[in-house]
């Protein structure tokens, strides 16, 4: 016998049934931009592979859907993708009928341009304001053509050095311009609005924390929530408290998932701090008991790889997500419940860590199995040759964009 080893906690049928039916309500939506060659400021690795086209990017989503089961839609980035704006809907819903993944929530590009040099509906001029409510009016008309939910906005507004900027008046700037947005929106439509500390603003962002998001959500209208994306918080943050109180007041719209070590490092979800991501979905689930409705949240994945080979990165960020949300579901809510009014602290936390520390991987191959998926999404894909295709089909392409690099 060795001392000290625990045979690990492996589910049983009764925790198989409850995999199986948390994984048949979920979804994760896969991030057009995640396919494609993205780099840091301080370049880009460019892959043979890479998706070179809006038509690229729905094939190589539709790979992951194909060997998950659980990624039906792509978020769209207006300007990399439409880049001609509603004109190009027609082409966006062909694509979506023959690579069988919808269009999902669309991101208006406010960052980007040179006139956002000062920010966009934070710049103290008001023609750029103006410009940039236009552009996000045009992305809510691209929702609407295309049926699609959510409107995901993300300013890099802020500024780099103190006493630079009035913060109260591109506070309210804010709140207008967010106002004006809501009232163009048709009523299935939702706003989300994501939050960030710092990056590309140092010095102050105008929408920097989740309070912040969720004053100019409530600002907008009823139909705006809160985006939390997971590497948008500084170190040591709680962020499934956040992801609670959101909860609790009907503020939670979405996630864009990722991981971090220092800052938005966009690492592959559950590569650095698994017990967290298992805790947000722990406190979506616990609610959902609590409460006995299904929270209104759009889970979506905002990562871009510049090592790893971009659709294998995502299928292994899908089956983590995955992993932890089946975790999530074994919490025994009753009895954590129980122990929580009778603040047993051992046992209550003792209780979390059972759920964690189950090995969910059998449940989930055998609600694969159930559904005519492969057990092994990522073997699947690797034995499919498509990787092999699109690098012959692609290489041609990315090295031009190589060797323009030079
Ligand atoms: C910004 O860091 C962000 O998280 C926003 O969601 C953007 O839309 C996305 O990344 C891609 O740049
Ligand atoms: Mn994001």
């Amino acid at each position: 016998m060795i001392v000290g080893w625990r045979q690990p906690i492996v589910t049983n049928s009764k925790q198989t049934d409850i995999i199986a039916e948390t994984l048949d309500k979920f979804h994760v939506e896969l991030p057009s931009w995640g396919f494609a060659n993205t780099g840091t400021r301080f370049g880009k690795f460019l892959q043979p592979a890479a998706a070179t086209s809006i038509e690229e990017k729905f094939s190589d989503a539709a790979q992951v859907h194909r060997w998950t089961g659980v990624c039906p839609t792509i978020a769209l980035h207006v300007l990399w993708d439409l880049p001609h704006g509603v004109k190009d809907a027609d082409e966006i819903r062909t694509l979506a009928d023959i690579h069988g993944v919808r269009p999902g929530s669309i991101n208006p590009n406010v960052f980007q341009d040179q006139i956002y040099k000062y920010g966009s509906l934070g710049n103290p001029d008001a023609e750029i304001r103006r410009a940039a409510l236009d552009h996000i009016f045009d992305s809510i008309e691209i929702g609407m053509a295309l049926g699609s939910r959510d409107l995901s906005l993300w300013f890099a507004d802020g500024s780099n050095y103190p006493g630079t900027q009035n913060i109260r008046h591109r506070r309210k700037w804010f709140e207008d311009g967010l106002r004006a947005a809501h009232a163009r929106m048709s009523k299935d439509q939702r706003m989300l609005v994501e939050y960030k500390p710092f990056e590309p603003a140092f010095y102050h962002t105008d929408i920097a924390d989740w309070g912040m998001a969720l004053l100019m959500a409530q600002g907008a209208g009823p139909s705006a929530k809160v985006l939390v994306d997971t590497g948008h918080h500084y170190q040591a943050q709680n962020i499934e408290q956040i992801v609670a109180w959101l909860l609790d007041l009907g503020m939670l719209g979405g996630f864009h998932f990722n991981d971090r070590r220092y800052a938005d490092d966009d690492l592959t979800t559950g590569s650095i701090d698994p017990y967290q991501v298992f805790r947000i979905f722990h406190e979506i689930l616990h609610f959902e008991w609590e409460k006995g409705i299904r929270a209104d949240i759009a889970y979506m994945i905002d990562q871009s790889h510049n090592l790893k080979g971009k659709i294998e990165a995502m299928i292994q960020t899908v089956t983590s997500i995955m992993e932890h949300f089946a975790k999530a579901a074994l919490v025994d809510h009753r009895k954590l419940a129980k122990l929580q009014e009778s603040c047993d602290l051992v046992d209550a936390e003792g209780c979390l860590k059972d759920a964690f520390s189950t090995d969910v991987r059998p449940a989930i191959r055998e609600w694969a199995r159930a559904k005519g998926l492969p057990e092994d999404p990522m073997d699947a894909f690797r034995q499919s040759g498509y990787l092999e295709r699109i690098t012959a089909a692609r290489t041609r392409k990315n090295m031009a964009a190589i060797s323009s690099y030079a």
